[in-house]
């Protein structure tokens, strides 16, 4: 199954956290990552007054499901000493399940595809670089867009 996970820091060493959350990502059985967005710096949106932001997103093949998902960014986020002060407050590090394939989860811990990814431009500008074939549909999901290997010309 591909996957998306989106990557956030805006306290302590913002890139080292976000690296941290990569390699760990990586030696984390039944996850391969694939691709690997560029470190966007990105304006804090919601919550309190706080620092920006470096914000990433990595696509990953994977055989577990959503939920083991979630338990890994979960892992990953207390590696990082991630402390829950406020909500929406500045962290060490951020993991979302963005998209696993095209299931759809509802449950009280996990929605997926994350219900306000498509409107968070810290998210799509890196999810672009990975997937670019990834648009939002009106009802939550997805569907796919393929770039022609055409092009117009300039006129004139
Ligand atoms: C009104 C009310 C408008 C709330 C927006 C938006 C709340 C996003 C929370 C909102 C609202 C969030 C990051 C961030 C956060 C991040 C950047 C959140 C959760 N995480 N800003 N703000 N990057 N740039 O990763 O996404 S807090
Ligand atoms: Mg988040
Ligand atoms: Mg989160």
């Amino acid at each position: 199954m591909r996957a998306h996970l989106a990557l956030g820091s805006n306290l302590g060493d913002r890139l080292a956290n976000l690296q941290s959350a990569l390699d760990g990502l990586a030696s984390t059985d039944g996850v391969e990552v694939v691709a690997v967005s560029g470190v966007y710096e990105t304006d804090p949106v919601g919550g309190p007054v706080q620092d920006d932001y470096l914000n990433a997103v990595v696509e990953v093949t994977t055989a577990l499901t959503p939920h083991e998902l979630l338990a890994v960014c979960g892992r990953l986020e207390q590696a990082a000493h991630r402390v829950r002060i406020e909500r929406w407050g500045p962290r060490t590090l951020d993991v979302d399940v963005l998209l696993v394939g095209d299931l759809q989860v509802a449950t009280d811990d996990l929605e997926v595809p994350h219900p306000r990814m498509w409107e968070r431009a810290f998210v799509l500008a890196p999810l672009h670089d990975v997937a670019p074939d990834l648009v939002a549909r009106p009802d939550g999901g997805w569907t796919g867009v393929r770039r022609a290997p055409v092009a117009l010309r300039l006129p004139g």
